[in-house]
């Protein structure tokens, strides 16, 4: 029994402690494993890119999971339908411009298509900062999410990447940080965050996808944290503009990275 013990226990720290040196550096760092997040790190994973995903929670899927109002069930319009069908995800029509699907079932389909292409999700990880060199995003710092949600005074480790992903919806953490820390000036309006407007759902759809891009050399943004960046507005339980904006991260980024 106690040889059985030891061996469970030196599998698991022997395999984690691989997984991680693999993952400190990498082509793509992806900060919340929400729905544009998890769809970026698929893309990106198929195209043979190196990706690592931190997620502060036990479990990604960010604001997937729990439908509206914890009514399980979420909407995605005719657009963004061929990425469900790509991910295999089941869904059944509505009405002639929208679909419904499972949350539950969705979110963990996400889940798993990225990590089977190849991304590696890290959950627990609090991303708390960037590194920032050569006037470039160039890489996170990262915690362990009770460390920080205790307070306690334990230094981070950083993981250098090629392209950093504020995926972390409503917050959008990493631009903020980027802007408020480094005296720079990101890609909108303000030259700073300028934050999400109130419900607006066409607009919020559209906007999403408009406002993924680099709003800093090595820093892009997606789902509801390039709305919040760009100061577009809010959409509800409707997540074709996520998806879609996880698509476009995706592509942004090969093009960018390819070239340097
Ligand atoms: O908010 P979230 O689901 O991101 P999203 O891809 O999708 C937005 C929709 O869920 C919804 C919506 C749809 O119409 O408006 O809100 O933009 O997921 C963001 C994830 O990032 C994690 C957080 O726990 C969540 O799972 N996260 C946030 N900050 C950090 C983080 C951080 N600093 N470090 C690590 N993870």
């Amino acid at each position: 029994m106690e040889i059985r013990e030891k061996v469970i226990s030196l599998g698991i720290v022997e395999s984690y402690f691989k997984k991680l040196k693999e993952n400190l550096c990498v082509d793509v760092a992806i900060v919340g494993g929400g729905p544009s997040g998890l769809v970026a790190a698929y893309y990106l994973a198929k195209a043979g890119k190196k990706v690592a995903l931190f997620e502060s929670k036990l479990a990604p899927g960010g604001g997937m999971w729990g439908g509206a109002m914890m009514f399980n069930q979420i909407v995605v319009q005719k657009e963004a339908i061929s990425i469900l069908d790509e991910l295999g995800v089941n869904y059944e029509p509505y009405d002639e411009d929208n679909f419904l699907l499972d949350s539950v079932h969705s979110t963990s389909a996400l889940i798993y298509k990225a990590t089977q292409a190849g991304a590696t999700i890290f959950n627990c990880y609090k991303v708390e900062d960037v590194v920032f060199q050569n006037d470039r995003v160039s890489g996170l710092v990262v915690n362990w999410a009770p460390v920080l949600r205790e307070g306690m005074h334990v230094d981070p480790i950083a993981i250098m990447s090629k392209a950093v992903i504020d995926g972390t919806g409503h917050t959008c953490e990493i631009a903020q940080v980027v802007a408020d820390k480094n005296g720079i000036k990101l890609d909108t309006a303000t030259g700073g965050v300028i934050g999400e407007r109130s419900l607006s759902m066409d607009l919020g759809e559209t906007t999403t996808i408009e406002n993924t891009k680099e709003v800093f050399p090595g820093l892009f943004v997606s789902g509801m944290a390039a709305n919040g960046v760009s100061g577009s507005f809010r959409m509800g339980p409707i997540f074709g503009g996520m998806l879609m904006s996880g698509k476009k991260a995706s592509q942004l980024i090969i093009e960018s990275i390819d070239k340097l």
